[in-house]
């Protein structure tokens, strides 16, 4: 191959080129004006920055993908009982659970938790007791589940059927575990004994939990209680 030839190259369909030449063919190149390396090098610097921008620009998606989907539970308890709702539609459908939901852009995680207990129950709370962090990876699914679940003994109003949930009272030694998130088997006699905590279930679909931790926990004072959720951001 002649020295000062500059081939392209093919391989596996990108075009690629490959500089044969020696620093002395390639200054007689430029000198007959052949090639003007300055303007490569500007093609190539506008390369990188674009290739720079195109994975920047994936990186944020994949970041707001991955961020954990935030929604709240509501357990209310009276004495010996506690409030479920049988999940008329929806995630959980024809699973009895708490009062909850996602947080929307704007409010606190309490705020939230109150204003779904009164959507789907409608019963109004003044504030909440925060009593545990669950998160949930589903195989499968990019986003995981961080349930923020909270209790409170102090309510007013009278519970009622919504469109989303049936409200019934449960005695606390009868709670319908069979028909409940399979989770809940593990993290609700915490509950019960008034006990803090936080876990982690892996599932396989909605029934196997494959991976699970739970702790408890003394508070949740680490987190920021008046953080507002705001989608957009990083
Ligand atoms: P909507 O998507 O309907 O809110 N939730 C779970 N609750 C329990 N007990 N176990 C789980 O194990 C759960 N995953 C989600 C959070 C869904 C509601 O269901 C709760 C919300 O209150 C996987 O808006």
């Amino acid at each position: 191959m002649p020295c000062g030839e500059i081939r392209q190259h093919h391989q596996r369909g990108h075009s690629q080129w490959i500089s044969t030449a020696t620093s002395d063919h390639l200054d007689s190149a430029r000198a007959k004006g052949h090639i003007n390396l300055s303007q490569g090098d500007k093609y190539k610097k506008s390369a990188v920055c674009f290739i720079v921008i195109l994975k920047f620009q994936k990186l944020l998606t994949w970041r707001s993908i991955m961020r954990n989907k935030l929604l709240t539970l509501v357990l209310i308890r009276d004495k010996c009982r506690v409030l479920l709702g049988m999940k008329k539609k929806g995630f959980g459908v024809g699973r009895w659970n708490g009062f909850g939901g996602k947080v929307e852009p704007g409010e606190t995680i309490m705020q939230g938790a109150i204003r779904e207990l009164y959507e789907e129950n409608n019963l109004k709370v003044n504030s909440l007791n925060q009593v545990g962090i669950l998160k949930f990876e589903f195989i499968g699914e990019p986003q995981w589940l961080e349930v923020h679940v909270f209790t409170s003994g102090v309510y007013s109003g009278t519970p009622k059927e919504s469109e989303e949930m049936c409200p019934k009272w449960y005695h606390i030694d009868a709670i319908p575990y069979d028909t409940m998130w399979p989770d809940d088997k593990q993290w609700f006699p915490l509950f019960l004994k008034g006990k803090k905590f936080s876990g982690y279930f892996k599932f396989l679909g909605h029934d196997v939990i494959l991976e699970q931790t739970l702790e408890t926990v003394d508070d949740f004072d680490h987190l920021d209680q008046n953080y507002v959720f705001n989608p957009n951001q990083s």
